[in-house]
């Protein structure tokens, strides 16, 4: 009686794994976590890499920064008549030098469907304990060494880790944990981790305790003054759990430098500066001098210190510096008068403490004024003010949106002082509170035009003898209303790339269509995209503007939306031949009146036996927000009579473009036709057609 049941359950299982390899087969993987998630300096350790989508083929391994090199230690071979595998975890083999700067980087996995999101790697000091099965109950607690970069998983709901180790009588060690902010940027992972430590004795009565303090992490630093035995617990505060909720402890007594004060550098000058953290030196100063070639603005800097090196957070820059003086600024009235540009360091130094620094504006001049501080591992959450004697308020903020995050730091991009006089900049915490590690830097400058560049997305994937687009987005500051022309550099062997530009006024995208050739090569690199602009400040006097285009990675929110979040890398990829083999137009002109409309027939060739949906469009969107859009100002795809989907084996479709009745003109606007396919509910594999160019006659 079993039996036909038994058969019905495992025709449905069949199915759905048909149905799930078909869609691995187009779909670059998606990293859910590195265990163990931290690597050590100066040592190489193999990891296993967690992912969804298949990592079969994967042949490189792509590390942020300097000294942090990875190799795919997995097999990738089939014996002849086997079936390929689907490899959702691999090993991972990562090198790091003793010179690679400790903290954390981005790690992608280049396969042949394409380079893989993101996961986060930590680089630590102290050698890597992983945790081990069954340390659930105090009772059960796992031995570790200290010092050790403790890496663990919390990895059900109610998980609760149990560690247990051993100090001589006045050890000082500090407990840096790192969970949530690893999180941020893998792409499925809906809910993130909020990670509590408990330090014990080894009876169980609570010593310590952290929850929250970068971001959602904790961090703790405790001096142990009976020698003998203890217990870190380590889990989620609600109780929840996940298998990708990775963590590192970083258990220390090496030198733990929070921040640092003053936080400005000058490059090429020499800067003092004191050390504010941890497990210190008797004599917390350090002596920096920069290049001349470091990038201006937030860095994180080696220095030597002890026996070993701390990272060091400062702000590089290249104007004045101003150091808050000794005494009374508590007033407008005894605010510490600065010229602009310039850039304050002071701090927030005691509780209620409340910092004024005055200056002369005249009616009509701009200021900005921005504040690093948390960026820079200062725990003061800033909040400023452009004020007056009279305690009025003419601009203030408290968190500043920074790009694509919006951040405890406080900015005040573009103030018009309305009446010539006296004005203060006032700085304070947001709850007041203070001490000695609340530095800050202000930076307060005149606004200048400038525009910012982001491409969507991270990780453009070709296949040979096919085209990608890739979107670029512009954000424009102050005056800034121009044209900006695109550019790629450092492409691949066998990769073209024709750049369009983004138009002027209200355009925001421009689109960059890569082609690679029939015999390309299998590779991923990173490639730089930027853009460059005229900016007329006067009738007779126009200024060229550049930007470097930040990468953004597509993330998968809860209910299906598509986030962002910056990424350090745009990776460019030739995979093997996918699903669509090739995307051909009728012409690869359309030229139109106002108020006239263009077809244009589009022949695409499916990989043999693709049958699945395949939708068209020149418009990067979903959900009905529009992530990329070169498409000319009044320029459309006429829905009624265009055919946009792509059913079972059908390869051909009339796509009609409609220029409006006021429609301005425009002259060879670069577009592309795109046939995409869906991966999950927000990613889908795009394929393009060569460049398209719209023009839009003068009526
Ligand atoms: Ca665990
Ligand atoms: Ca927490
Ligand atoms: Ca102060
Ligand atoms: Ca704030």
């Amino acid at each position: 009686m079993l039996r036909p049941v038994l058969a019905v359950a495992a025709f449905g299982l069949l199915l759905a794994h048909v149905s799930s390899s078909a869609h691995a087969q187009t779909s670059y993987p998606m990293l859910m976590s590195i265990k163990p998630v931290a690597a050590q300096v100066g040592t190489a350790s193999e990891h296993e890499i967690h992912s969804r989508y298949d990592m079969f083929g994967a042949y490189k391994v792509m590390v942020t920064g300097e000294g942090v090199t990875g190799e795919v230690t997995t097999p990738m071979t089939v014996k002849p008549g086997e079936k390929k595998p689907v490899l959702t975890k691999i090993m991972v083999k990562f090198t790091v030098t003793p010179e690679a700067l400790p903290g954390v980087r981005d790690v992608k996995i280049a396969t042949p469907n394409g380079v893989s999101t993101v996961a986060q790697l930590v680089i630590a000091g102290d050698p890597i304990v992983s945790e081990a099965a069954m340390n659930d109950t105090l009772d059960k607690a796992q031995v570790i060494p200290v010092p050790a970069t403790l890496c663990g998983c919390i990895e059900k709901a109610e998980d609760v880790d149990f560690f247990k180790f051993k100090v001589e009588a006045g050890t000082a060690l500090s407990f840096h944990v790192r969970s949530q902010r690893l999180q941020n940027r893998i792409h499925d992972l809906q809910t993130h981790s909020d990670p509590l430590m408990t330090i014990r004795t080894a009876t169980g009565s609570t010593l310590a305790q952290s929850d929250n303090v970068y971001a959602g992490d904790p961090f703790l630093n405790h001096k142990f003054e009976q020698a003998g035995e203890y217990i870190l617990e380590v889990r989620d505060v609600r109780y929840q759990g996940n298998i990708y909720w990775e963590y590192s402890v970083e258990i220390s007594n090496r030198p733990f430098v929070a921040s640092v004060f003053p936080m400005g550098v000058t490059r090429g000058q020499e800067t003092k500066l004191r050390m504010i953290g941890y497990q210190l030196p008797a004599d917390p100063m350090a002596s920096l001098t920069l290049p001349m070639e470091t990038k201006p603005g937030p860095q994180t800097i080696k220095l030597p210190m002890g026996s070993g090196t701390a990272a060091v957070p400062v702000v590089v820059s290249d104007h004045p510096q101003v150091i808050e003086a000794d005494g009374d600024n508590n007033t407008v009235e005894k605010g510490q008068l600065v010229t602009i540009p310039c850039g304050i360091n002071g701090r927030i130094e005691t509780d209620s403490d409340v910092d004024y620094y005055t200056f002369e504006a005249k009616k009509g001049e701009l200021v900005a004024v921005e504040v690093i501080a948390r960026r820079q591992g200062s725990p003061l959450d800033p909040t400023v003010r452009i004020t007056n004697d009279k305690n009025g308020t003419f601009a203030e903020n408290d968190d500043g949106r920074f790009g694509r995050l919006t951040l405890p730091d406080s900015w005040i991009e573009t103030w018009t002082c309305p009446a010539d006089g006296k004005y203060a900049v006032e700085i304070r915490d947001l709850h007041l509170r203070g001490g000695d590690g609340f530095v800050y830097y202000i930076k307060v400058t005149r606004p200048e035009p400038y525009f910012l560049l982001e491409t969507d997305t991270d990780k453009t994937l070709i296949t040979p003898g096919t085209c990608a687009p890739l979107f670029v987005r512009v954000t424009r500051k102050n005056g800034f209303t121009g044209e900006v022309q695109l550019k790629v550099d450092g492409l691949p062997p066998g990769v073209t790339a024709t750049c369009g530009r983004i138009l002027a006024g209200k355009s925001i995208d421009g689109c960059i269509v890569l082609e690679a050739a029939p015999d390309a090569p299998q590779g991923a690199v990173n490639i730089t995209v930027s853009g460059t602009g005229t900016h007329k400040v006067a009738e007779d006097k126009t200024v060229e503007l550049s930007a470097v285009a930040n990468a953004l990675q597509e993330i998968y929110m809860p209910g299906g939306g598509r986030a962002h979040y910056p990424v350090e890398d745009c990776t460019l990829s030739v995979g093997a031949p996918g699903d669509i083999r090739k995307l051909t137009l009728s012409s690869y002109e359309i030229n139109l009146k106002p108020g006239e409309s263009q077809a244009i027939d589009v022949t695409i060739e499916r990989a043999p036996e693709y049958t699945q949906n395949i939708t068209l469009d020149v418009v990067y969107q979903h959900l009905g927000s529009i992530f990329g859009n070169s498409l000319p100002e009044g320029v459309t795809i006429d829905g009624k009579q265009s055919k946009t989907l792509l059913t079972g084996k059908e390869s051909t479709a009339k796509i009609v473009f409609t220029a409006a009745k006021e429609a301005p003109p425009v002259e060879k606007q670069q577009i592309c036709m795109m046939a995409h396919i869906s991966l999950n509910f927000v990613m889908k594999a795009t394929y393009g057609s060569k460049p398209l160019l719209v023009t839009v006659q003068k009526p």
